[in-house]
Parts: C-alpha cells; sequence; structure tokens
C-alpha cells in the first residue's frame, strides 16, 4: 500500500474498525458490486460495480459504452436456473475518473427484485464479489478520491433527519473549515522553520523568532478555543438534545409536549394523573433538535398503574440531557414530589413557569412559557443560550462536530500551550517537538499525511544549498 492510502487506512479505521485489516488488504483488489437502490418492485433498479479492468470483466455480458454515457446494452447469461436477458442501461466511468478512483459501472435493470437476484448471481459467476456497507466510500478513501472529513461529511449527510443537519453535512461536503487552511498554512511556515533551525542553524545562521512565535501561537490557542466551543455547540445539533418534562400533575407537561411534536400524541385533560406511561417523540425548536419524554405527574395517591409510570422515569433522567421542571404560574411553593424526584440531576435541570397566560409566576424560574396563546421565545432562547453557547446554530454550518474532531481540537491546544510555556531562550528543539506536535494532530484531523505535507513546505522555503 502507498503512504497516503496507508494513512487514509489507518485514519478510516478509526471510524470504522469493521474491517480487519487481514480481510481489507486481501479483498481491497477484488471487484465488488452492490445495489444503490432499494430492492424492491419498481420501474429501475441500479447495481453499481468497481474494481480494476471492468472492460475484460464484463466483456462475456456486454461491450462497455464508451466512458461516461448512458448507453443500452442487451445483457445475456446462464445460471443453473437457465438462460436469462435483460435491457440495461449501462453507464461506464473508467479509473482514475470515478467515484471510487477504480473502473465503475453502473447497470439500470428493471427493478424486479427477483431479475435483480439472478444478475446478482451472474456478477458473482464473473468474479465479483457483494460490497460490504460503505466499501465503494471506503475505495475512494484509500484511493484519495475523498477526504477523510469528506468521507465524514458524507456519512453525516446520509444521517441527516433534520434541514440543519442536511445544511451542515451539505456544508461539510466542501471539506476543512477555512480556518484550518489558514491555520494549516501558518503552522506548516512555522514548522519549517524550526525544522530547519534545528538541522542547519549553525551552519546557516537561522534562528527562530521566539517573540513572534508565540504572539502567533497565542491568538490561534484563543481562535482554537473558540471553535472548539462552536463544534460542542455543533454536535447538539447533530445528536439532538434529550429533554424529559417533569412537573406536578396538570403542570402541563402533556401539553408542551405535544405543542413540541406539533401533534397531539398525548391526552391533555385537567385531571390530575391523566400521563400514566411516559411518551417519547422528535420535535425541533427553533433550529434545535430535540428528543422529548412526557411523563406521569408525580402523585402521593398515585395508584398502582400510575405508580409504575413514574418508576419508569428514573432511567429518562439519568440519560436526560435536559430536565425541564414545568412549574404552573399559579403555584407558590415547589411540588415536593418532583423537587424529590429530580433532586440528584439538580445541574442539569431547567425551571419552567407554565400558563403564564394564567397570570405572572408566583416562583423564580429560569424561564416563562404559555400555550394559550402560544409563546415559547423564552424557553426556545434559553435551550440556545445553554446547547449552543449564544452561537447561532446558522453560524455552525461549517464547524466540527465529531468526538474525534474535539479530542484533537484539544490536542492541537496542549501543543500550543507547550510552547507558549516554554520560557524565553528555550532550546529551539522544545519548539520545534511543540510545532510538530501541533502538526501532527492537525494532520490528523484533516486526513492529511503529515510528512509529505511538511517537508513539501520545508523544501519549497528554503534554499539551503545543501
Ligand atoms: N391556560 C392554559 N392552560 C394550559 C396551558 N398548558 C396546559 N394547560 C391546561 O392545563 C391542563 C393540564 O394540562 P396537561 O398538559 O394535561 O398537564 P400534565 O402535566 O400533562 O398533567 P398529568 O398528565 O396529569 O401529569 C389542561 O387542561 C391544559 O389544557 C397553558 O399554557 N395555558
Ligand atoms: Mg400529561
Amino acid at each position: 500500500m502507498v503512504g497516503k492510502a496507508r494513512l487514509c487506512f489507518a485514519a478510516h479505521q478509526s471510524i470504522n474498525s469493521s474491517f480487519n485489516d487481514f480481510d481489507l488488504l486481501h479483498s481491497m483488489t477484488t471487484p465488488i458490486f452492490a445495489s444503490a437502490t432499494p430492492l424492491f418492485k419498481s420501474a429501475v433498479h441500479i447495481i453499481r460495480a468497481s474494481g480494476d479492468n471492468l472492460e475484460s470483466l464484463f466483456a462475456p455480458l456486454c461491450t462497455l459504452p464508451p466512458p461516461k454515457q448512458l448507453a443500452r446494452r442487451d445483457l445475456k447469461w446462464n445460471s443453473t436456473q437457465g438462460c436469462f436477458y435483460e435491457r440495461a442501461l449501462v453507464v461506464f466511468s473508467p479509473a482514475p475518473q470515478s467515484y471510487t478512483g477504480e473502473d465503475c459501472v453502473e447497470f439500470h435493470l428493471h427493478g424486479n427484485p427477483l431479475l435483480v437476484q439472478r444478475f446478482s448471481d451472474c456478477l458473482l459467476a464473473l468474479g465479483l464479489r457483494l460490497a460490504r456497507p460503505g466499501e465503494f466510500t471506503q475505495r475512494a478513501l484509500l484511493n484519495g478520491k475523498q477526504s477523510l472529513l469528506g468521507v465524514e461529511a458524507l456519512q453525516e449527510l446520509m444521517e441527516a433527519d433534520t434541514d440543519l443537519q442536511l445544511q451542515q453535512a451539505q456544508a461539510h461536503q466542501g471539506g476543512s473549515p477555512p480556518w484550518v487552511l489558514a491555520f494549516h498554512a501558518e503552522l506548516a511556515g512555522w514548522v519549517a522553520q524550526a525544522e530547519a533551525a534545528v538541522d542547519y542553524g549553525e551552519d546557516e545562521h537561522l534562528s527562530l523568532d521566539e517573540s513572534a512565535l508565540k504572539i502567533w501561537a497565542n491568538a490561534w490557542v484563543e481562535q482554537i478555543q473558540l471553535e472548539y466551543r462552536k463544534a460542542q455547540a455543533a454536535q447538539w445539533i447533530k445528536k439532538g438534545i434529550h429533554i424529559v418534562l417533569v412537573g406536578r400533575p396538570n403542570a402541563g407537561k402533556s401539553s408542551l409536549f405535544n405543542y413540541l411534536l406539533k401533534d397531539e400524541r398525548a391526552i391533555v385533560s385537567d385531571t390530575p394523573g391523566t400521563t400514566r406511561d411516559y411518551l417519547e417523540g422528535r420535535a425541533e425548536l427553533g433550529d434545535l433538535p430535540l428528543t422529548v419524554f412526557d411523563t406521569a405527574g408525580i402523585r402521593d395517591k398515585a395508584e398502582y398503574i400510575e405508580q409504575a409510570g413514574i418508576y419508569k422515569i428514573h432511567p429518562l433522567l439519568l440519560s436526560a440531557d435536559l430536565i425541564l421542571n414545568l412549574i404552573p404560574a399559579q403555584d407558590s411553593v415547589p411540588d415536593s414530589a418532583t423537587e424529590a424526584l429530580i433532586h440528584p440531576f439538580s445541574n442539569k435541570v431547567m425551571r419552567v413557569s407554565t400558563m403564564v397566560d394564567q397570570g405572572p409566576p408566583s416562583l423564580v424560574t429560569d424561564c416563562s412559557i404559555s400555550l394559550q396563546p402560544a409563546a415559547t421565545d423564552e424557553l426556545q432562547q434559553a435551550l440556545e443560550n445553554r446547547f449552543l453557547g449564544g452561537h447561532r446554530a446558522r453560524e455552525l454550518h461549517t464547524s466540527f462536530w465529531r468526538d474525534r474532531h474535539l479530542q484533537l481540537l484539544l490536542n492541537i491546544q496542549e501543543a500550543l500551550w507547550a510552547l507558549l510555556n516554554a520560557p524565553m531562550g528555550a532550546p529551539t528543539e522544545i519548539y520545534a517537538s511543540a510545532l510538530q506536535g501541533a502538526w501532527r494532530h492537525l494532520c490528523r484531523l484533516t486526513g492529511s499525511d503529515p510528512a509529505e505535507s511538511s517537508l513539501d513546505e520545508l523544501f519549497s522555503r528554503f534554499c539551503l544549498g545543501k
């Protein structure tokens, strides 16, 4: 495997460990195929194939059309089930101008599952094997057709459930956020200068400008801290916020649940104890994707079924990102049963006054809402402040968002701190080592090869005559 492919392979393994080295290395060159559309009766079913020399591999089946042209082909094949014939549309994308970087062929068949099965048998007989999930993209990564960030963005695109998640995923298709490109270029320059000063400093009278380096590092530590906080916020948009609604009977939990879901899912009534078991639903408030749980209000006199519902709340509270304690505006004392239930989770509780259309809240809370008429702006603002840290969701389109990204942003900051903490006049090796550390973490973040990138930069900037 060439260096770049090896690096991409290692990086890819960190996001998808389902392939082991042996399997992957030994089956990487086998031609593969898979359905690109769902398998049910439909107008068209597309089968994609990727591998080397597909023209000769498919020669017994048909002559492939000229590159990138959708052309009709009469496919004929024999199997133990008999002789089959299909008039298909075929498109051929020869390597390297294809999605995977290998030869790629698409067969547009009639959408009959049995026909697809028989055609798949034919491809197996020709020596192709069924692709593993994601293997086309994996090959694209290994062949340098996709960056690691591009693959992550693609996965994000496939998993997007809300408009904002979709827009974020589309923004990520563009690769690294703009600030990374600037940081990458500047860091490369410092790495090159430090390496040159270490290797040739005495001979060539090269030295590192420590003050300028520290001013530069300080500015980037601040910027990366900001990007880290934005990445944390972007994660909430990505994974959604799990919110559990609690409060005394008739606090308005089911009413808020229905309002957020824009659906009359829960029964609402002024009879205390209406909700027995908890309900779960997906919702959006502003730009925030939510998973909301409506629970049974706590009552001392709860009968058996209601009591069972209350017991089930505890695991929900444990895994919640936020507990909304709904307190009707007219209540002048907190509900003791609810307070006891949520006491262990106080750091993730937000107190919300409900029904403020009936009068101002008697107790101090974090925000107020009413649903008759609906006024939930304060709640939305409070959630955005808490989870997006004051950033607007749309500012976060190009932010990093994975745990992997956040960890590497921290690693880069640590490396820059090591550099900033070095005393003035410290040996150049200390700066060079800190810069190299930052460089390696940055390259892991973007999926580029640290050795190749820094050497290019080094030799492009210095003419050392050595
Ligand atoms: N005026 C007014 N009434 C509301 C508001 N929200 C809820 N209600 C009413 O309050 C009553 C109780 O509402 P629910 O949503 O069923 O209360 P709950 O907390 O789910 O009650 P349990 O399921 O018994 O725990 C219903 O009659 C609602 O119509 C509001 O913002 N304003
Ligand atoms: Mg209810």
